[in-house]
């Protein structure tokens, strides 16, 4: 070959991106933290000189064996971002002005302590409030933090997202089990789209109903998942209770339920039964929509195709103001019918990392995270209008925080130190900004310049996850800890190091968090540490693990035999699986909650309000999944934006018809509490009489049109999924470019460069 087909071959295969030591392309071993912790695909990543040049999924990780979605196919956008922060900045003008200087990390964490410090002395360290959003890799680290440094109040976007099916499980069973896909003959998905939510899930799906796994769909709209179902049950938003008692009325009715396990294991059956009765499938027909025939039909299959899982899931049936009610009746369905911790049904399987069960092995994670116990700390922020919430859930409710900053009740809150803080997902959001400008210090870590962050003193330029190391583990008994496969951008840093970092300058008692008082520690040395120790009982080590970038199968996974409740009980107060609960009955005296999971239409409905129904007369659901956008992240991104590039509203033709407006229409979406612009998407998939929004646009935020009081009482969680609006079309479009972000990223962009 001479020297010009030497040059021709090797430019060739630049441009193909063939790793090797001539094209000095090399393939490094990540995790996608774009979506969500039960996701969170393995990348193989193209590294030239430093920078990502291609992005492929893992073959390697039997997570997503090779696959991608479109967010994690442009993580290249996401982590070259114009908008990424790249050093610390201070506020130099009014809070939400976006003025801005950058300063080094020492100032920026000097500053951060002396805050802390200073109120802490001065209010208590229960004061300062740390906050972390929707990541989840900081959490355990920042909830350490939090109470070593002596606040209670921690708190995260599980005030919003999945604690409300947890504690549902928790009051019916003490304990959560997830359905067995592998050997279910059935499938009740109550209310998930794994197709757009969780796209490693929607294989699995895919191998069970070729299986010959019959499904069940419970969702108000035709997704990909409910066009496949056997049966699919669309009802009304937020009637998912009716519709449970309406299937427990039939199972009890016709028999079909395990009186076994129930004369022997089961609180509170009698009552249950008593109540059910006045649930005919005539009266849940009416109140859910779905057509009796419908409802008996589906009880039965569900009841007698053995063994039958429920898959549940972490928001929809939740966001609702009965959310935690309408949940335990559907979870009640399990143990009435036997399926409760057998093969195929609804397993328990023990906790490993990061909101994953069943991959293993067992991990220090909750001994790390809670170094005190609630008892020896001041009442956590929503610990009083929320009390079943404070007994079942190791955080403070978030959703209370912009009454108590408001209010000083119990106790003033003054500071905020946040990772990851985005106003937009709290119901009321313009009125969650107003409450914490009036905060005297707070410190936002973020990857990117964000409208919340400029209401911050000091703002951290956090990395992601391409560029940290992190333990993910997956319920294919698989678990890996990566190793970043590029620097950090510019000056940021993991979160992980940020917390080390100020326990160290808050000069912290604690080993695990400031391993050497005094001295300088190694940030990466401290997190191993911590990992080491989190990692104890797996019988897995830091430095095992760092031989296999990409993951490696768990050895000898701990076994997960059926039944355990024979020997072991439920961890409840009766000991038993509760139709009716100890703990609701207890707080039943002072908050108007039933012992007995009753239904109650969503507070905005037409059969709870119909005086607001006339003025809003539309079911108003927002944030049910895009499978191209996660809340605030990715709309930045040229590719995912291109495929919605502005705001819409899914409505249906007969009612678009009806208003006058056609597809691409703008149109107006009003409460009381507020109005959004935005255009109308006009689709067959979703009901008549109900619009669909998705949330966290900063040009059309649907969470202004909520109440931040409409919350469920006993999780405290927002009802996102049912409220009433009005929809009317809008004459001319004055639509308003949306706000851009990116003055706050050139401020630390110039520092850079
Ligand atoms: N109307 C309505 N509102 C909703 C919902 C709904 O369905 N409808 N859903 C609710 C639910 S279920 C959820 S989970 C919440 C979403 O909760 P949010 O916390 O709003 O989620 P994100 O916008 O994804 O992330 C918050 C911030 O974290 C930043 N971030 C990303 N990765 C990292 C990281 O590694 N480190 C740090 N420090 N920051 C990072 C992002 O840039 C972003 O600014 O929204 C809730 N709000
Ligand atoms: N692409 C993408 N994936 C995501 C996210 C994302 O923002 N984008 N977010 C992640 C997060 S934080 C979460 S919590 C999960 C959520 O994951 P999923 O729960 O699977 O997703 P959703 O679309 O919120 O809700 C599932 C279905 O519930 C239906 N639904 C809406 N209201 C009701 C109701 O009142 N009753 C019933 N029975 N069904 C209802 C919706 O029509 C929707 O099809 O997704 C995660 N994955
Ligand atoms: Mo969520």
């Amino acid at each position: 070959m001479g020297e010009k087909d030497r040059m021709d071959e090797l430019e060739r295969r630049l441009r193909a991106k063939i790793p090797g030591q001539d094209t000095g392309i090399e393939v490094r071993k990540s995790i996608c933290a774009i979506c969500d912790p039960t996701t969170q695909c393995g990348l193989d990543l193209s590294v030239r000189d430093g920078r990502i040049i291609k992005v492929e999924g893992s073959q390697e990780n039997p997570h997503n064996a090779g696959t991608l979605c479109s967010k994690g196919a442009a993580t290249r956008q996401y982590v070259y971002h114009e908008d990424r922060l790249r050093t610390p900045l201070k506020r130099i003008g009014p809070r939400g002005s976006g003025e801005f200087a950058a300063i080094s990390w020492d100032e920026a964490l000097d500053t951060v302590v002396a805050n802390l410090r200073r109120l802490g002395a001065e209010s208590g360290p229960e004061s300062v409030v740390f906050y972390v959003g929707y990541p989840k890799q900081p959490r355990p680290f920042v909830q350490r933090l939090a109470l070593q440094f002596g606040s209670p109040n921690f708190c995260t976007e599980s005030s919003t997202c999945f604690t409300a099916t947890a504690m549902a499980f928790k009051l019916v069973y003490g304990q959560m089990a997830g359905p067995d896909l592998a050997r279910a003959r059935c499938l009740l998905v109550w209310s998930a789209n794994p197709f757009y939510s969780n796209t490693t899930a929607a294989r699995h799906l895919f191998d069970a109903i070729d299986r010959g796994m019959k499904l069940i769909a419970v969702d108000p709209r035709l997704t990909p998942l409910a066009s496949r179902a056997d049966i699919h049950l669309q009802l009304k938003p937020g009637t998912d209770g009716a519709l449970a008692l309406g299937m427990a009325h039939v199972i009890i009715a016709e028999d079909l339920y395990d009186r076994e396990f129930v004369a022997a294991h089961t609180h509170g059956f009698a009552e249950f039964r008593d109540y059910v009765a006045g649930f005919d499938p005539a009266r849940a027909a009416q109140i859910t929509g779905v057509p009796a025939e419908k409802i008996r039909a589906a009880a039965r299959l569900y009841a007698t195709a053995k063994p039958a899982a429920l898959m549940p899931s972490a928001a929809p049936v939740g966001h609702n103001t009965n959310g935690v009610q309408n949940y335990r009746a559907v979870f009640s369905l399990i143990g009435l019918t036997g399926n409760f911790d057998v093969s195929g049904g609804n397993m328990v399987a023990p906790f490993s990392w990061l909101e994953i069960s069943g991959a293993g092995f067992t991990t220090r994670q909750h001994e790390f995270e809670m170094p005190k116990g609630w008892a020896d700390l001041p009442p956590r922020v929503g610990a009083a209008r929320f009390p079943v919430w404070a007994e079942l859930v190791d955080q403070a409710q978030a959703m209370d925080l912009p009454r108590q900053i408001r209010s000083a009740d119990p106790y003033p809150l003054r500071g905020l130190m946040a990772f990851g803080l985005n106003h937009r997902m709290f119901p009321g959001s313009a009125g969650f900004l107003e409450a914490i400008r009036d905060l005297e210090f707070i410190c936002d870590v973020d990857l990117f310049a964000t409208d919340s962050a400029r209401y911050a003193d000091i703002v951290l330029p956090a990395c992601s996850s391409v560029e940290r190391s992190e333990l993910r583990c997956y319920p294919e008994k698989y678990v890996a800890l990566s190793q970043p496969a590029i620097a950090p951008l510019g000056e940021s840093r993991s979160d992980t190091d940020i917390v080390f970092e100020l326990a160290r300058r808050l000069e912290l008692d604690d080993p695990l968090l400031n391993p050497s008082p005094g001295g300088v520690v190694e940030p990466d040395a401290a997190f191993e540490a911590a990992m080491d120790w989190i990692l104890e009982p797996s019988g897995m080590t830091v430095a095992q693990l760092k031989q296999h970038p990409g993951g490696m199968p768990v050895a000898d996974p701990l076994p997960n035999p059926e039944r355990k409740y024979r020997a072991a009980g439920f961890p409840t107060p009766t000991g038993k699986m509760e139709f009716a609960s100890s703990l609701l009955a207890k707080h039943g005296a002072v908050l108007t909650i039933d012992a007995l999971p009753t239904y109650r239409p969503p507070r905005h409905s037409l059969e709870a309000s119909p005086g607001l129904a006339a003025d809003y007369p539309f079911i108003l659901n927002t944030g049910s999944r895009l499978p191209m956008f996660v809340h605030s992240r990715t709309y930045r991104l040229a590719w995912t934006r291109s495929l919605r590039p502005r705001p819409a509203a899914d409505l249906n033709p007969a009612d678009a018809a009806r208003l006058g407006i056609r597809h691409g229409d703008e149109i107006e979406l009003a409460t009381p509490s507020g109005a959004i612009r935005v255009l109308a998407n006009l689709t067959e998939l979703g009901q008549p009489g109900v619009v669909h929004m998705y949330h966290g646009h900063a040009e059309a935020d649907v969470n202004l049109l909520f109440d931040p009081d409409y919350l469920d009482p006993i999780s405290g969680f927002p009802g996102f999924k049912a409220l009433l609006c009005s929809v009317r079309r809008v004459e001319r479009p004055p639509l308003e470019e949306g706000p851009r972000d990116a003055d706050l990223a050139r401020a630390s962009g110039e520092a850079d460069r």
